[in-house]
């Protein structure tokens, strides 16, 4: 009896691990992401927070010479910011702790040019502080920004010497605020007081970030983790590889074939690059990084908020978007209100996946993964053929003729950046008809077309580096 109650449990897992063993995982095509690059971009929207003493002289960079005094948000709430990053639906925040001026947001034991300065909190407070734990009281994770040019530190230019500065605010930073998400290094530099040219010691920098804050990204203009975009207009370009070659590298304006300049390289990443970094888009909601009144009429609207949203997150990108504080210390309440809407309308605009859960069907389907893994809820499983292959269709019935506009599909990133070239296609009697064409699809490509009304859909692979692997290929009706 025992023997057959035996047979009974063991059986089925014998022949589960037996079906496993078969079912085996698509070759992945190096480089492929960490997983910390995996979760940074499913997160998909960061909220950056430029606060200074630029918000109260009025200006965009600061040259140092600030006087401290200046800075005094009498109704500071960083609880205000963490909503507003909630309401957006972002899950990270940035805050700038320093910028270019050198003023510390945080009472740092190695300057006077901080926060204890200043008549806030009788120099007693500490905004990275009361920052981080708005964050986390909200779900958001924190992000900071130090900026490496520091117009008000007289080591400043005297290399070895700033170098040390830097690392030990550095250290401040990610040994007191508890997990820190992201650590965003700026790439502008200077001269010093004394005439030269500062050179940062960035693989300090960045085996300092590793050794104490291990599940931190690091963003700078060319990596380790993530790459700038290559422009403040928060949008990526298409195509967009999270892949790039560092070694084809090239100083803005001094590509030979005047095309492959450091901007262009970044928007677009590099087909079969030999690392994998992913590009962040960042752009501000108004002219400016900081507050400036004058800019209150300028605030970008919902309609264009939506659009970077389709050319950054739905170009295989992350957008951080910036929103300033006002010198009261809160968030001026045009922009609180436009994140709102901005969470609100990307809530409702995907909200019915009308493929969720339909029939499918493919050209080749490895053991294991089904085409049904594309239309299902969960992100760790995909449609993949052999790994032969690299072109190929999935197709879904959606069971009845159905109207949509946007087209969302997404890579199975982590193992590494595939598609080169599809396009999407409806059944129309005999004949397939291309609705949509694209290059990349990485994390998310989003596709907006006027409305298609059909029951077959196909995603074709036209050109891939591997065999594809397709997490999700969703529809929506958003208009
Ligand atoms: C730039 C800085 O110079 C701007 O002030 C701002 O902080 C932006 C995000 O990065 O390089």
């Amino acid at each position: 009896m025992i023997l057959l109650k035996l047979a009974v449990v063991v059986t089925p897992l014998l022949l589960l691990l037996a079906g496993s063993a078969f079912a085996a995982p698509p070759a992945p095509r190096p480089p492929v992401p960490t997983t910390q690059q995996v979760a940074w971009q499913r997160g998909e929207l960061t909220l950056f927070v430029h606060f200074g003493v630029n918000t109260f002289s009025d200006r965009e960079w600061g040259d140092g010479k600030e006087d401290p005094r200046s800075f005094n948000p009498t109704q500071l709430d960083a609880r205000q910011w963490a909503r507003a990053a909630k309401a957006m639906g972002a899950r990270i925040a940035i805050l700038t702790a320093k910028h270019h001026d050198g003023f510390c947001l945080w009472p740092s034991k190695f300057t006077d040019h901080s926060v204890k300065s200043s008549p806030w909190k009788d120099g007693k407070g500490d905004i990275v502080r009361e920052f981080v734990d708005a964050c986390r009281a909200e779900g958001i994770k924190p992000g900071l920004y130090l900026s490496p040019w520091d117009r008000h530190e007289k080591s400043y230019g005297d290399s070895p010497r700033y170098n040390e500065y830097y690392l030990n605010q550095l250290t401040e930073l990610l040994t007191q605020y508890g997990p820190i998400a992201e650590v965003w290094f700026d790439g502008a530099c200077a001269e010093g007081p004394n005439g030269k040219k500062q050179h940062y010691d960035f693989p300090a920098y960045f085996a300092m970030v590793r050794k104490l804050q291990p599940t931190a990204v690091m963003f700078s203009d060319a990596g380790p983790d993530v790459r700038w975009i290559g422009n403040e207009k928060g949008t990526a370009g298409d195509p967009c590889w999270s892949t790039v070659d560092p070694a084809k590298w090239v100083e803005p304006g001094k590509a030979a074939d005047g095309l492959r300049d450091a901007n262009r390289f970044l928007q677009h990443g590099d087909e079969g690059g030999s690392v994998w970094r992913p590009g962040e888009s960042d752009v501000s909601i108004r002219p400016g990084w900081f507050y400036h009144a004058k800019e209150d009429d300028k605030v970008r609207s919902l309609d264009n908020l939506i659009d970077l949203y389709f050319k950054s997150v739905g170009r295989n990108s992350l957008l951080l978007l910036n929103v300033p504080p006002t010198p009261t210390g809160l968030m001026h309440e045009t922009d609180v209100k436009r994140l709102g809407e901005l969470g609100a309308r990307l809530a409702a605009m995907f909200k019915t996946d009308l493929a969720a859960s339909k029939a499918a069907t493919a050209s080749n389907v490895r053991e294991g993964y089904a085409p049904a893994n594309a239309t299902d809820a969960d992100p760790d499983t995909y449609w993949a053929t052999d790994d032969a292959l690299t072109t190929g269709w999935l197709e879904i019935d959606l069971g009845q003729p159905t109207t949509f506009d946007v087209a969302c599909v997404q890579e199975a990133n982590q193992l590494g950046q595939r598609v080169a070239a599809y396009h999407l296609e409806y059944r129309d009697g005999e004949a397939w008809k291309t609705f949509a064409t694209g290059t990349t699809i990485g994390h998310k490509k989003l596709d907006r077309f006027p409305a298609v009304t059909a029951r077959h859909v196909r995603l074709v692979i036209d050109r891939a580096l591997a065999c594809p692997t397709i997490q999700s290929f969703k529809l929506f009706k958003v208009e």
